[in-house]
């Protein structure tokens, strides 16, 4: 390994070796769509998921659009990272007052400080914006409330405090299918009170010409925070979701270091062009081993399946590298 992930052993993270004739840093997983739309009798679909490792296997949360087509997430656990099993009542979130309440929201991260896991998800009760959740066992979810005003979308949590605060990215939005963003940096004492917002990148051209997303929680490395995001242009068809990669200063995270021009993943595969809404790879998970450098990527596919990709720390930080 050329370059080091500061994080955990994962030797059981769900991995195959590059496809013969994959071209590019990351090549798909040859059991696509890993999680078929319809494994849950009362969903539409289920897509834009994110999966942690949990007691030596695996948990996850997962966006479900249910068939009255409202936004639900529900809780789903795994041996292998690849067969999942997902609770089909919806997750309900315990309140500061002990009530518990069903989530209408979309597009969870999940991510482990400490003892607790933290989801990141968009609430859509007041208008979208960024919420915050825990759990310390995949049985019951606290509520923190959320974190941003409407409207707000793609919070991203980093894995650990930076220079004494939480960090969080976000990208504010509006109301509908927001044909802008940019991605802010912001810190908190507390996971409760966000501020000292900054602007960390914006839009360029082409597959990320029209708005850009925070993906799945940095990965830390010893060449700074690799962020893998999503970039949207507008065809005549309407918008594409593309991924792509950026380097971030570890100490100071909303400086770019480097931020490859080519998408790393784009919507070319039948399972990710057509769909509910065709042409999407949207990912919101990644899991890695600190001791091979392995990634494993996990996306929705057209906002109808979950997939997944599997890449390299190096392979990402070379191609960010040599494509700034
Ligand atoms: C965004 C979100 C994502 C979705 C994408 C493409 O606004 O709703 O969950 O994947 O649109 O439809």
């Amino acid at each position: 390994m050329k370059y080091e992930i500061y994080g955990q052993s994962l030797p059981n993270i769900p991995w195959a070796e590059r496809t013969p004739g994959a071209v590019g840093p990351v090549w798909r997983s040859e059991l696509n769509p890993i999680i078929k739309r319809d494994i849950l009798p009362n969903g539409n679909s289920v897509f834009n998921s994110a999966a942690v490792p949990f007691n030596g296997k695996f948990a996850g949360v997962f966006r479900v659009d249910d068939k009255a087509r409202i936004l639900r997430l529900h809780r789903g656990f795994s041996e292998d990272g690849i067969h999942w099993e997902i609770d089909p009542t919806p997750l309900s979130l315990i309140g500061k007052d002990g009530t518990k309440t069903m989530v209408k929201g979309y597009d969870p991260r999940v991510l482990k400080i400490d003892d607790t896991y933290y989801i990141c998800y968009c609430n859509c009760v007041d208008g979208p914006t960024v919420a915050l959740a825990y759990t310390k066992d995949f049985v019951d979810f606290y509520d923190l409330g959320n974190s941003f005003l409407p409207f707000n979308r793609n919070g991203v949590l980093f894995p650990r405090k930076i220079n004494g605060k939480y960090g969080l990215l976000s990208r504010p939005s509006d109301n509908g299918h927001t044909p802008f963003g940019d991605i802010f940096y912001s810190e908190s004492p507390d996971l409760e009170f966000w501020g000292h917002h900054k602007h960390v990148m914006g839009t360029t051209c082409g597959w990320q010409e029209l708005k850009i997303g925070a993906g799945p929680v940095p990965i830390e490395t010893s060449e700074g925070w690799l962020l893998i995001y999503h970039g949207v242009l507008l065809s005549c068809n309407g918008y594409v979701y593309s991924a792509g990669v950026a380097i971030l200063d570890r100490d100071e995270p909303w400086k770019v270091k480097y931020r490859a021009q080519p998408y790393i993943l784009a919507p070319t595969e039948i399972y990710e062009q057509v769909g509910d809404v065709p042409n999407v790879v949207f990912p919101c998970a990644a899991l890695c081993d600190a001791d091979t450098g392995r990634v494993t990527i996990y996306y929705g596919g057209a906002d109808t399946v979950v997939c997944m990709a599997h890449t390299t720390v190096d392979e990402l930080i070379d191609f960010a590298k040599e494509n700034s």
